[in-house]
């Protein structure tokens, strides 16, 4: 695949203005017409007209109404040229695709059996291309007309976006239905799905006047599960109206639920499609984690309408603007909904696991990457979740007022066009006077910044000198890097716990309690200190930057007790873990500070009756391994782990009775509800048996107990994890019971396979071997594959990295494997590899083997060879 760049950008040099389809639908052969309205940019009168697709079988073509011969056009590998066209132009062409076929789930395939599935789309970033010939890039947009034909009997039911203007029946038992998008949009927004579906419905009325029509359809069997969807929907409806002012202008809102899909769910305007495990929802099939996901994600992809479909993405550089503002937006979404200080510490665990490490390794790039040979490797947590905190800084930078009238010129000006980053940021600052050219750099400068952080207090001047200095290491082909702007939200704190005043000498750089450091390194006098405060930093991780200082344990241990920011008070704790850790993990013996006044912390945690159960049952929880790991310069996986599990096992040691006790306190936990406040202490209890089997054997049978008696998936799922990662004896016949109750549900038995795929032993690896073999499990379904081979790869280091090297080869197989099945899966895979530069030696020599060996297989997709060929450098 060639290099794009993002300084080629041209505008293009035709575009369409009316796009009608019509579909003969069926799984093994579907007939696509297009008619596309053409017209050439008066500027560039010699640019031919190009249209892409790939794969596309051409039955016939016309211009402007008559058939046109083999030398007026000619057909590439990826795309059509007509030749001799100027000015204006309607191209007809008509051609054949073969859904059942169409294992990488890009463009139109089938989802589930030939006889009983059904039939969907994906387009994003670039499967339009798959479907028929157009200008499938994101800053051509046209109203869409959709006419969909099939068989009645076996397609009852079918969609599109926009809204349904005619129906009919045609010979020999087909219908047809036609919708119209009048509202233009670019082609990867572009969706139709036939087949028998059920709907659920509903209705909201907008601010505006409008009645929307709700749909939610799925399988009739589980039909009743995308209850919570709905509500959550109606939610976000409401809360995009209560929060940015804005209101959805279709009359129609479908969400479609498939178990086959490459991501998550897609946006695609007025039918969105979701992943099943982010749409159905009950207590008995679904943990209460789901129940959380699915109001995330269905505020996502609905909030995508505004930021994403009516403001769009001038060319795929600029993904992270609908990306990092969604995130950003959906983000706020369920803090409001559910619980802000959970949402929170949940987004930097898995930004320091996920985004640091792909900062800090060969597939770094900027949140706005300049160039990509596949974009659909660009998906990436720096583009989403690094992209929603720069937005999440700007938000802080603005405050709440300053950042909706942001939001709102942001709109006003680009409402029905493809914008680019530095229009974001333009309305931004020109809303509130201010230039914001600076924040550019956090979109175009890759790697985590270092804040380091030092204080001086001067007892007689009552005053507190704060240094902050920044610097961020070079990163593949970026080796300059410039100082960002980074807020820092802080708060002192005495000995006793109580808040201090916040008085700066530059009272220009602090904004209520935000510095904004600008340069690489400044220092800020803060006045009216009695004593020496203890300073906590970057509150609710005000920055998405690794912060450096020396901590003291006494200082943390306060915050953790103390701190009235929930975030910073889990940060404190997890601090103090992480200081215990280093030194278990550097053999340091006698006097552990850390790990006592860390235990000492919880102790008092787990006492108070006023603390978040959320909150606590996080503090409780020990970062993963590869969050551990994270800092390391060198890596070695057997070592974290040991010193991981010592750290884990300690803590439950010396906190046995307050765990059971609370475990006790909090029996009637497993039978409340769904809302965010019985969820919590369902979490804090299973955090506590979690613990409780980390240090005795005899709590197994509280486990078997807990299995038993739950009253919901969330609690059987815990126990069960519980019993099987700490090899209990009765863990397969467990297992076994629980497949034999779930057999029937995919997204259950996706959960059986993930508790397996991370089981903290090396014989996982031949586990997981067997289970590619299990009746449920199948190399086509991505969620199957996320489950078992993402799990063991991207969540099972100690397995992955097995010294032998077995989890290396197991892994590279797998890619091969998927490749030719579903490249951007396989994909996803191989980037499980990217870590390999930080790991110790011997592991680093047979991952670049591994790696070498896998680049020369034949026939490797552009997504796997992108991956290893950055990865590899
Ligand atoms: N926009 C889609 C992701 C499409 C991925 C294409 N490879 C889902 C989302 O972020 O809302
Ligand atoms: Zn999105």
């Amino acid at each position: 695949h060639p290099l794009v760049r993002l300084r080629d950008y041209r505008a293009p040099a035709w575009r369409m203005e009316r796009v009608d389809l019509s579909f003969d639908l069926d799984a093994e052969q579907t007939l696509v017409e297009a008619r596309l309205e053409l017209r050439q940019d008066p500027e560039r009168p010699d640019a031919e007209l190009r249209l892409d697709g790939s794969a596309l079988d051409l039955l016939e073509i016309r211009l402007d109404g008559r058939d046109i011969g083999t030398d007026r056009y000619r057909i590439e590998a990826d795309g059509l040229v007509v030749c001799g066209v100027r000015g204006s132009a309607i191209l007809e062409t008509r051609s054949r695709i073969r859904p059942i076929a169409n294992t990488a789930m890009q463009g139109l395939y089938l989802s589930g059996a030939l006889e009983t599935g059904f039939l969907l789309s994906q387009c994003e970033a670039e499967g339009f291309r798959h479907i028929t010939w157009s200008i499938d890039r994101p800053d051509v947009l046209a109203p869409y007309t959709v006419t969909l034909r099939a068989d009645r009997e076996r397609y009852p039911v079918l969609l599109a976006g926009g809204g349904r203007e005619a129906a009919g029946e045609l010979d020999d038992g087909r219908h047809w239905v036609r919708y119209v998008d009048p509202q233009p949009k670019p082609s990867y927004l572009f969706a139709l799905v036939a087949g028998r579906l059920h709907s659920i419905e509903d209705a909201y009325t907008t601010a505006e006047g409008r009645r929307v029509r709700l749909a939610i359809w799925a399988e009739a069997a589980v039909l009743d599960r995308c209850r919570h969807a709905m509500d959550c929907l109606k939610a976000a409806f409401l809360w995009d109206e209560q929060t940015y002012g804005r209101s959805y202008r279709l009359d129609a809102f479908h969400i479609v639920a498939t178990h086959d899909f490459t991501m998550g769910a897609m946006e695609n305007t007025g039918l969105n499609i979701f992943n099943s495990k982010y749409l159905l929802a009950d207590p008995l099939h679904a943990t209460d984690d789901d129940f959380r996901h699915v109001l995330a994600v269905v505020g996502h992809e609905y909030f995508h309408n505004w930021t994403g479909n009516r403001v769009t993405c001038r060319d795929w550089f600029q993904l992270s603007l609908k990306e990092g503002l969604t995130v950003y937006r959906e983000q706020e979404f369920e803090s409001d909904l559910a619980s802000r200080t959970l949402r929170r510490i949940e987004d930097v665990r898995s930004l320091w696991r996920t985004q640091f490490a792909e900062d800090a390794g060969p597939l770094a790039h900027p949140v706005r990457p300049d160039q990509y040979r596949e974009i659909n490797n660009f998906y990436t947590t720096t583009v989403y979740d690094k992209g929603a905190e720069i937005v999440r800084m700007l938000a802080t930078l603005l405050g709440r007022e300053g950042f909706r009238r942001g939001m709102d010129l942001y709109f006003e000006r680009h409402d029905g066009s493809a914008v680019t980053v530095e229009d974001f940021l333009a309305a931004l600052g020109d809303a509130n006077a201010l230039d914001l050219g600076c924040w550019l750099g956090w979109y175009r400068q890759a790697g985590t910044p270092v804040l380091e952080a030092h204080s001086h207090y001067d007892a007689e001047r009552r005053c507190l000198e704060l240094t902050l200095r920044q610097h961020t290491a070079a990163t593949s082909g970026q080796s300059e890097k410039q100082p960002l702007p980074i807020p820092v939200a802080l708060a002192f704190f005495d000995q006793r716990g109580n808040r201090l005043p916040l008085q700066c000498d530059d009272a220009e750089r602090l904004r209520g309690d935000v510095l904004l450091l600008e340069e690489a390194e400044a220092t800020f006098r803060f006045t009216n200190l009695d004593s020496s405060p203890v300073t906590s930093l970057l509150r609710g991780y005000s920055a998405p930057v690794r912060l450096v200082t020396s901590f003291d344990a006494r200082g943390l241990a306060i915050l953790a007790s103390h701190e009235t920011d929930g975030f910073n008070r889990w940060q404190a704790a997890d601090a103090m873990a992480r200081q215990a850790f280093a030194q278990l993990l550097a053999g340091e013996r006698g006097g552990q500070p850390f790990l006592e006044a860390w235990i000492c912390s919880l102790r008092a945690s787990l006492a108070e009756s006023a603390i978040e159960p959320a909150t606590l049952a996080e503090m409780l929880t020990v970062a993963d391994l590869a969050a551990l790991a994270e800092p390391l310069a060198e890596i070695d996986p057997d070592a974290v782990f040991k010193a991981r599990l010592t750290l884990e096992t300690s803590l439950a040691r010396a906190l046995e009775p307050e765990l059971l006790e609370s475990y006790a306190a909090l029996a009637s936990a497993s039978a409340e509800g769904t809302e965010p406040a019985a969820q919590a202490r369902r979490r804090l209890r299973n955090r506590c048996l979690q613990l409780l089997c980390v240090v005795d054997r005899r709590h197994h049978v509280l486990a078997a107990a807990h299995y038993t008696r739950a009253s919901c998936l969330s609690d059987r799922l815990g126990a069960l994890t519980c019993i099987v990662h700490s090899a209990a004896s009765a863990a397969p016949a467990l297992l076994e019971e629980f497949a034999a109750a779930y057999r029937d549900d995919p997204t259950v038995m996706d959960k059986w396979f993930a508790v397996q795929a991370t089981m903290p032993s090396a014989a996982a690896l031949e586990r997981v071997c067997e289970l590619t073999g299990h009746p449920a499990f199948r190399w086509d379904n991505p969620n199957k594959v996320h489950a078992l081979l993402l799990g063991l790869a991207h969540r099972n280091p100690i397995v992955f990295h097995r010294l032998d090297g077995e989890g290396y080869r197991f892994t590279a197989a797998a890619i091969r494997k998927l490749d030719a099945i579903n490249p951007q899966v396989a994909a996803r895979l191989a980037t499980a590899f990217g870590g390999w530069q930080r790991m110790e030696p011997r592991r680093r020599a047979v991952m670049r083997e591994e790696m070498r060996r896998l680049r020369t297989a034949e026939n490797l997709s552009a997504d796997v060879a992108d991956i290893l060929g950055r990865s590899l450098g």
